[in-house]
């Protein structure tokens, strides 16, 4: 349920292990794709697994559900204007396999979830089918195999990596019941080369949700030391490089700020369901998210120095060397910029073909990196991309260069 960013590869992973896949997606256009062979996402390697799945004939995409041994979810969980969790398409996508499910059925949560969420699952299918068996939590049912199992199993891959990491990242398996732990971590171990690791349903939810978390506070500290040292005038990058030759130290990199649909949206989840003790979480978080504003800021201290300044800003996605825009701060502050009327903005980005939605109401001008380098008073580093980096010094020498990820360090 969900042909996007985890469902698709997992999709295609499993039909290439040999099972039959019945893929499901509220968007006709994105089953047209696959049933063609082709992909609606960009991700290495993955159409070439798509097509040669659909190809085999074990792979075929559809808008409605079917029978199935087992059901796995793997459906976005945004969260509303007040960091509410919004869990509408996990709901909707359970109440939609419902009427399909029957006794001895697998149903997996993989999408990222609020602790809580499988229990959810589990009460959802209950609702529907009153003539199942449904296992609850702290009730061991076992002893009978009538039973529906329900389980969570965090997708846990890192965008740009996709395939080869579901195939060799460790799993964690946690079910409502024993049972359904042990059935969830049976299948697992027919395709995945790291470990299952078994616990139950909240512990995994909230094991994806800590490891997210983790990178946000890193990521945090690191953005706050950048922020101190512009205040000290000391060299942030230095100062890491430094700090993290001591054996037991290892700083992140600070950069625009923390993008990508995870990092900057599952602490929100731990925050929302325990705000008293999530203080340090709420903390990082905000810092983070506070980041892309501190760099349009220093831009436009800079900009004022000039009549009508060029500022070229390099990379628009959320990370290097891939083509995702999703919640990128690199585009928020390219789109702020263009919004300013600081001068005139341009912005480099060799993954992607045309000018992105964000940028169209303003006056941003998609360009070519020599052009952009050439015509630029100020350079704006905000994605550490590979080309980027060959940029020599010679180059930005009588620039003013504000190099918010380190590309030239
Ligand atoms: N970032 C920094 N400094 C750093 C590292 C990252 O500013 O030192 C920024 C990046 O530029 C980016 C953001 O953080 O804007 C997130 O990038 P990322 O590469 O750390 O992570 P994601 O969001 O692409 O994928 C994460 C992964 N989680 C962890 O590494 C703990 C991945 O394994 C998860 O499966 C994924 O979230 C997810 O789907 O939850």
């Amino acid at each position: 349920m969900g042909l996007g960013y985890i469902g698709l590869p997992t999709a295609s992973l499993l039909a290439s292990k040999g099972f039959q896949v019945h893929g499901v997606d509220v968007s006709p256009q994105v089953v047209e794709t696959i049933n063609a062979g082709h992909i609606h996402i960009r991700e290495p390697a993955l159409d070439i697994l798509v097509k040669s799945a659909v190809q085999s004939g074990r792979l075929t995409a559809h808008t409605e559900p079917a029978a199935a041994d087992i059901f796995i979810l793997a459906v976005p969980t945004p969260f509303k204007d007040d960091f509410e969790p919004d869990l509408r398409y996990v709901e909707d996508a359970t109440r939609a396999i419902a009427p399909y499910l029957a006794a001895g059925n697998l149903v997996i949560l993989e999408s990222t979830s609020p602790v809580g969420t499988t229990e959810k699952v589990a009460a959802w299918i209950a609702d529907a089918r009153p003539d199942l068996v449904v296992p609850r939590r702290g009730i061991q049912e076992i002893d009978v195999p009538e039973s529906v199992h329900v389980a969570h199993c965090p997708e846990r891959v890192l965008p740009g990596q996709i395939i080869r990491e579901l195939v060799d990242n460790d799993r964690i398996v946690g079910g409502i019941d024993e049972a359904s732990t042990a059935a969830a971590a049976d299948f697992y171990r027919h395709f995945v080369a790291g470990e299952v690791l078994e616990t139950d349903s909240r512990t995994a939810e909230l094991a994806k949700l800590t490891e997210n978390t983790f990178r946000d506070v890193n990521i945090a500290l690191a953005n706050e030391l950048s922020q101190v040292c512009d205040h000290l005038g000391v060299d942030v990058w230095d100062l890491i490089q430094l700090s993290n030759r001591h054996p037991r130290v290892n700083v992140l990199r600070p950069g625009p700020g923390v993008g990508g649909h995870c990092i900057a949206v599952d602490p929100w989840f731990i925050v929302h369901s325990a705000p008293e003790q999530a203080r340090l979480i709420r903390m990082a978080r905000e810092v983070n998210a506070g980041k892309p504003e501190q760099v349009v800021a220093k831009v436009r201290a800079k900009a004022a120095r000039f009549q009508s300044p060029t500022i070229a800003c390099l990379g628009l996605t959320y990370k290097p060397d891939i083509d995702d825009l999703r919640e990128s701060p690199a585009l928020y502050i390219t789109a702020q910029l263009g919004r300013a009327q600081v001068g005139r903005v341009l912005a480099v980005e060799p993954h992607v073909d045309s000018l992105p939605t964000a940028l169209q109401d303003t006056n941003v001008r998609l360009c070519g990196l020599d052009i952009a380098l050439n015509e630029a008073d100020i350079v704006l580093g905000l994605v550490a991309h590979r080309g980027f980096r060959k940029v020599s010094r010679q180059t930005l020498q009588e620039k003013i260069v504000i190099d918010t990820c380190g590309i030239w360090r």
